[in-house]
């Protein structure tokens, strides 16, 4: 049954789901809701995949993506390849409240975000530290490049084996680590909707690379005149085809957000049978919806949807097609 308020976020992620149901309910505005849930799962480093310390790139740096989307002015604020900084989410609003752009990104974005008061720490831990010596120290596979010989690869040391750098080790490693954006969509009872995504990316990428989550229309898009999307998985596959935009706009003529999901899914599916991805949305009267593609490691998506029928988060799944 529909109802609204609403608020819809990808992945287990309990807490973060909690955080924003609770702001919505203490009066908080559904850019406060989406803004604290994404944040929660920063501070608490959901599933080491949002937030500091996951996810080191080739130089074991962990950097940050992250959107939030306000569907009533829509107004967007992001930041890509975001170094030193914790709260990707608080910096995304403040581009998007104290700017005129849109995306700012790497370094930039850092000092823009030290200059707004944010504290600039060292995103690295023990956890992503030793992910990097492990990957240093075992075959050092550069996941993320292909058709390149090894000799331009310095950092990984002489030894890389045969298929290093393929489509083949790509899927394993976006799999294997069960790397799961938050994405979040929330709707309130006067038609307003927002949305937003934060993410650490992918591990082992190639410095400098941004993925789909702070894309406008791929990681995330909101129109209070039709709804909501968030997408996760393979960033790399997944924004070539603005998933979130998509299901968006299907939903605006009509399309049942489930449906309107898994359009969204087979579009990609189409030219990437076993990529990784999910995505989820809602519309403006609260139906909400989700859809994945059935990939080596994923049968099922699992999301949180937070409502009045429950007043708390309550988990649900989906099965993957
Ligand atoms: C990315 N979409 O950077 C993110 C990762 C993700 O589930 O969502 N994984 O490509």
């Amino acid at each position: 049954r529909a109802s609204l308020p609403l608020v819809v976020n990808t992945w287990p992620f309990k807490s973060a789901a909690a955080a924003a149901w609770s702001c919505l309910q203490s009066g908080g505005s559904v850019l406060d809701a989406v803004e604290q849930g994404c944040a929660r799962c920063e501070a608490e480093q959901c599933d080491g995949s949002v937030g500091f310390g996951g996810s080191p790139d080739e130089n074991g740096e962990t950097t940050l993506d992250a959107m939030i989307m306000n569907g009533n002015t829509m107004e967007v604020g992001a930041v890509a390849d975001l170094k030193r900084i914790k709260n990707a989410i608080g910096v995304a609003r403040a581009v998007m409240e104290h700017t005129d752009h849109t995306l700012l990104v790497g370094e930039s974005a850092s000092v823009f975000a030290e200059n707004m008061g944010f504290v600039a720490e060292d995103l690295s831990t023990n956890t992503s530290v030793s992910i990097f010596s492990q990957w240093l120290r075992g075959n050092c596979q550069p996941n993320y490049r292909k058709n390149v010989s090894p000799d331009p690869l310095k950092f990984c040391g002489p030894y890389r084996p045969e298929g290093a750098g393929t489509r083949g080790s790509r899927a394993r490693l976006v799999n294997a680590l069960s790397h799961d954006t938050i994405g979040m969509v929330a709707l309130d009872q006067d038609g307003h909707v927002a949305a937003g995504t934060s993410t650490n990316g992918l591990t082992h990428k190639v410095p400098g690379r941004v993925g789909d989550s702070p894309i406008v229309g791929a990681g995330a898009y909101a129109d209070s005149s039709a709804g909501a999307a968030a997408a996760t998985g393979d960033g790399d596959l997944m924004m070539r085809f603005l998933p979130s935009y998509l299901a968006v706009e299907l939903m605006r003529a009509g399309t049942d957000p489930s449906e309107a999901c898994k359009t969204a899914i087979s579009r990609i599916k189409k030219h990437y049978p076993d990529f990784f991805g999910a995505i989820i949305c809602a519309n403006t009267t609260g139906h909400y919806g989700a859809a994945c593609n059935k990939a080596p490691t994923l049968n099922q998506f699992h999301f949180m949807v937070s409502n009045l029928e429950s007043n708390a988060p309550v988990l649900k799944s989906v099965d993957c097609f």
